[in-house]
């Protein structure tokens, strides 16, 4: 298939999993044609069937907000004509979908019937996408898209709960490279990180307000009362002043390492024993997955579709959302019990296995082909 991705390309779960689902598909021998007003952080090496689009925007002094969506839309209808793609795929409602649905209306005019699939993240409908700012554009769009899937069952239903929605939606999870993140051996890493043994939290996401960064430290503070630790955090955000202040409050700094963003993740993750997740809300929580995938339990709040990867009391601890005292208890009694905490590892890694890319890709495929079929019949 000729495929054809909008996606945001900065970091961020979205663009993440639009340009790993891309790789797996340009290696699988789809043509993919990705599309963004930036080369997507991911897309590193070259493949022979992937080609980069940069929409590009002209500014002008009228513009004190340069309309993107516009040129995104020109730039879809430019792609699909000459590229022939078959399939347009957004990730990301805002204002991708809407885009799309410019251009295919667009394209109609010329004959062309491109199907558009929307994939549904996180906050394009949970926060944003919700706001009266947004909502009808996002509500009009999920429903004209030809497709539409949600990266969790409870994304999928928070969709239904909090929008007029008259298409079926997909629940196709995301997933992960297990060749590309699997534990890796860094044990240099862990003595310059802990020279005395201490364990390693790790916490890594955009420090947006909706993580709840704050929880990280909280919950930190409260485990290094009774075990020695450090704690990792990686990225950078909104959030990172107020994180940065309260571990000064709190007496905590010698022992908080602000990473900012990383591309070593995975060695990170590798020399970490424990994965913190606490946030307000969470669609799925590709985080918490790239961390199991490399055997590093996790304890989190239960909020959205954390649950569907993270099973209590298995592959780590679930508590209610801003709990930080259920979540340092379970955190402390899991890194005092050695053999409880091997085993978490373990089943951390079977329950990453479960979202093998290898085993997803083949979930989009089909769809794709399907909503293709369903498109081709339909009279323009
Ligand atoms: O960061 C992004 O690009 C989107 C972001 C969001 O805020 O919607 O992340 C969401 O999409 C990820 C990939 O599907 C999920 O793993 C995250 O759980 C989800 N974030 C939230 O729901 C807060």
């Amino acid at each position: 298939m000729n495929i054809g991705i909008v996606c945001y390309p900065t970091y961020g779960g979205s663009g993440v999993v639009a340009t790993e689902l891309g790789k797996s598909l340009a290696d699988n021998g789809h043509q993919v044609h990705f599309i963004s007003y930036k080369q997507p952080f991911r897309l590193v090496h070259f493949n022979d069937n992937i080609t980069f689009h940069e929409v590009s925007f002209t500014n002008y002094p009228l513009f004190e907000f340069p309309p993107y969506e516009t040129a995104l839309a020109s730039k879809l209808v430019d792609t699909v004509k000459f590229s022939n793609l078959d399939i347009i795929h957004v990730h990301y409602a805002i204002p991708h979908a809407s885009a799309a649905f410019l251009a295919k209306s667009i394209l109609k005019t010329q004959g062309i019937n491109i199907p558009v699939i929307t994939t549904l993240h996180g906050t394009d409908i949970t926060l944003v996408g919700k706001d009266v700012t947004y909502a009808p554009v996002v509500t009009f769009s999920i429903n004209a898209s030809d497709g539409v899937t949600a990266v969790s069952d409870s994304l999928r239903q928070q969709t239904y709960d909090s929008f007029e929605i008259t298409k079926e939606i997909q629940a196709i999870p995301n997933f992960i490279d297990l060749d590309a993140f699997k534990k890796v051996d860094k044990s240099h890493f862990k003595k310059a990180i802990a020279p005395n043994g201490e364990f390693i939290l790790t916490h890594t996401s955009n420090f947006r307000k909706v993580k709840r960064v704050t929880d990280v430290i909280d919950v930190f503070s409260k485990v290094l009362k009774e075990v020695p630790a450090k704690l990792l955090l990686i990225g950078d955000g909104p959030d990172r002043k107020k994180a940065e202040q309260m571990c000064r409050d709190l007496g905590t700094c010698d022992d908080v390492r602000f990473l900012g963003k990383q591309d070593a993740v995975k060695e990170l993750l590798a020399v970490s024993d424990l994965f913190l997740l606490p946030s307000e809300n969470e669609s799925f929580g590709l985080a918490a997955l790239e961390a199991m995938a490399c055997e590093v339990p996790v304890i989190s709040s239960n909020a959205g579709g954390i649950p569907e990867i993270n099973i209590h009391n298995q592959t780590g601890y679930l508590s209610e959302v801003g709990d930080t005292e259920d979540m340092a208890k379970n955190t402390i009694s899991l890194l005092e019990n050695s053999e409880k905490l091997d085993e978490f590892k373990q089943n951390a890694f079977i329950q990453a296995k479960k979202f093998d890319i290898e085993s997803i890709r083949p979930m989009y495929e089909n769809f794709y082909e399907s909503i293709i079929e369903k498109t081709k019949n339909a009279v323009i």
